[in-house]
């Protein structure tokens, strides 16, 4: 019985390591070296080329390298098999951390501070306001959104969330979709983990940066976005931020992916760049979850992290 390991643009090397560790008994087929396609019965992928995964009449079950199953649905082909993706501690973690230093950045004026230090200026103190006057809010309050939010709130931010259902923390104002404006009125800091789907698609668009509250503590509203590039339009956060709708954003998904070097986010003073590192899937904590997963399915059971294929998360 096999294992189709589909990694993309990513080494295979860690992961068909790992994966053989867990499961010394089957083969391990590294796309596209897999000699008889009926056997593989689990394909683990990072944006399998389309039409890749239908080749395999066997296959039970499709596990996302990542949190996000857009490079999934994004195959016209998807067979209907049980789609899998990481909810793993080690991931969380490090979004948490990615989230925090970029409230954190725009907060303490990092960005400001940096110019200022190149070139060599030493300005008195400038009013920096204290945690708890900033409005954070929270897109996306799923596994992710509801660690780094909770973890703002214990930094001493003002935290809500977002999320289509209106569920999130306890003791933490969560809105629903419904109220989406209502919740961008009160939000100074933006912080998206949403997943990629057709209703979240374009949603950071001009519009409704132009609904975030306007007279916070911080001069202007920030958006820092980590769930997927699609969900932005890149032209209207720069157009935002050329006339103050935005005051600063951190971004580490875009639109195009490599950003393009002619991408004008790469110099722009207020922006912080970072090439979506945000959570890396850590190949021995991400081949763990996946391997206990693959036995749980196996067995008969049901796996964590199943996705719903309608609703695309
Ligand atoms: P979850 O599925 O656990 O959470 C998704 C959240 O988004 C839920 O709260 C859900 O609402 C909400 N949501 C989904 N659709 C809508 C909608 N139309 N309107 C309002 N809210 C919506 O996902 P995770 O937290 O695990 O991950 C989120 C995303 O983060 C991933 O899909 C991936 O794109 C991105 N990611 C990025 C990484 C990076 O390095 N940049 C690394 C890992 C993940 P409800 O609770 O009501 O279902
Ligand atoms: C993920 C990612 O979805 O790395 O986990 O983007």
């Amino acid at each position: 019985v096999s294992i189709l390991l589909a990694t993309g643009s990513w080494d295979p090397s860690p992961w068909r390591e790992r994966l053989a560790r867990h499961f010394p008994d089957r083969q391990i087929a590294v796309w596209p070296d897999v000699v008889y396609p009926s056997e593989v019965e689990h394909a683990v992928c990072w944006r399998p080329e389309p039409g890749l995964l239908s080749r395999f009449p066997n296959l039970k079950a499709i596990h996302s390298l990542g949190a996000g199953v857009d490079h999934l649905f994004a195959d016209p082909d998807l067979p209907n098999v049980t789609i899998v993706r990481v909810i793993d501690p080690d991931l969380t973690n490090r979004m948490s951390e990615w989230v925090a230093l970029n409230v954190l950045l725009h907060h303490r004026q990092t960005l400001t501070f940096l110019e200022q230090q190149r070139a060599r200026l030493w300005k008195d103190p400038i009013g920096t306001p204290a945690a708890r006057d900033i409005r954070v809010g929270v897109m996306g309050m799923g596994e992710l959104g509801r660690d780094a939010a909770w973890k703002l709130q214990i930094l001493g931010y003002d935290v809500a969330g977002w999320s289509r259902s209106g569920e999130g923390l306890d003791g933490m104002d969560t809105y629903s979709a419904a109220d989406l404006d209502e919740f961008l009125a009160r939000t100074d800091i933006l912080v998206v983990l949403l997943p990629l789907t057709a209703s979240t698609r374009g949603i950071l668009n001009r519009d409704l940066f132009s609904k975030l509250a306007r007279h916070g503590r911080l001069g202007g509203p920030v958006l820092i976005n980590a769930g997927r590039g699609g969900l932005q339009v890149d032209a209207d956060i720069l157009s935002a931020l050329a006339d103050g709708i935005l005051m600063a954003a951190s971004l580490d998904v875009f639109e195009t992916e490599p950003l393009p070097a002619s991408s004008p986010f790469w110099n722009h003073p207020r922006v912080l760049v970072t090439p979506h590192v945000a959570a890396e899937s850590d190949a021995e904590a991400v081949s763990a979850f996946i391997a206990r997963q693959i036995r749980t399915i196996d067995g008969g059971g049901t796996p964590q992290g199943v996705v719903d294929r309608v609703d695309g998360y």
